[in-house]
């Protein structure tokens, strides 16, 4: 199998972790986002959404990040991805959850546009309402992760045991660090975030990210 990946790239973090973690045979190939790797029409013919990652298992494509992790546990027999139909359906529904509300608000809403350059809305005023609307609604759903998803009680998203759900949500709260992002509000959310930073894998998989963060530390972010 080959993953082609970016090592800052927070949908390809999650996919990574879970390669890495789980010793899967797997090709990594980095496709220089930095460079615009992923506009050359080689690449294009393998992703024309021009986004990364993208899995090949032999003469099978797939891409989002989700779906990829949802193979891979499955070709594995992974026990982070439950086979019995409600315990599924409960991973499902975490990581469409994720997908949506923090891809969206958290990631696209907040972090991006002020890191990407090619994220820059058409006016600063544009601009500064669609970072203070990410701001506004990634509070709300980290209280929804801290006080009712997560709860007091949970090790991890779906219960006492990982499962995919965690791998691909650890990351995407991670990014947060590039913001200087303060959890000490969410402190059930700090306590999980902890757990999957314990993974053995998980520095090896963010050094790249911690490296970008460092590059922007003297930068002014709007935060949560
Ligand atoms: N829904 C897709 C989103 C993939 C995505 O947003 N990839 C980003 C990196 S995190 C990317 O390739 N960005 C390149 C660009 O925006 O130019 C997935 O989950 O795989």
């Amino acid at each position: 199998m080959k993953l082609y990946y970016h090592p800052v790239s927070t949908t390809s973090r999650p996919v990574w972790l879970f390669i890495a973690e789980n010793g899967i045979d797997c090709e990594l190939r980095v496709v220089d986002l930095l460079k615009g790797e992923h506009y050359q029409p080689e690449y294009v013919a393998i992703n024309p959404n021009r986004l990364v990652p993208v899995l090949e298992d032999g003469d099978f494509r797939l891409t989002e990040s989700s779906a990829i992790l949802k193979y891979l546990a499955e070709k594995t027999g992974s026990s982070a991805y439950p086979k019995e139909l409600r315990a599924r359906a409960k991973v499902n529904e975490m990581m469409d959850w994720i997908n949506t509300q923090v891809c969206r608000e958290f990631a696209y809403g907040l972090v991006y546009p002020q890191i990407f350059p090619n994220h820059k809305r058409r006016s600063d005023e544009a601009h500064a309402g669609t970072i203070a609307w990410g701001k506004e609604k990634a509070r709300g759903w980290l209280k929804v992760l801290d006080e009712s998803l997560l709860g007091t009680k949970k090790k991890y998203l779906c219960g006492e045991q990982i499962t995919i759900a965690d791998y691909f949500g650890g990351p995407f709260v991670a990014l947060g660090e590039i913001l200087r992002c303060n959890y000490s509000a969410y402190p059930n959310v700090s306590r999980w975030l902890g757990r999957m930073k314990a993974l053995k894998s998980w520095g090896k998989v963010h050094e790249v990210f911690h490296g970008f963060a460092a590059s922007l530390k003297d930068k002014a972010f709007e935060s949560v």
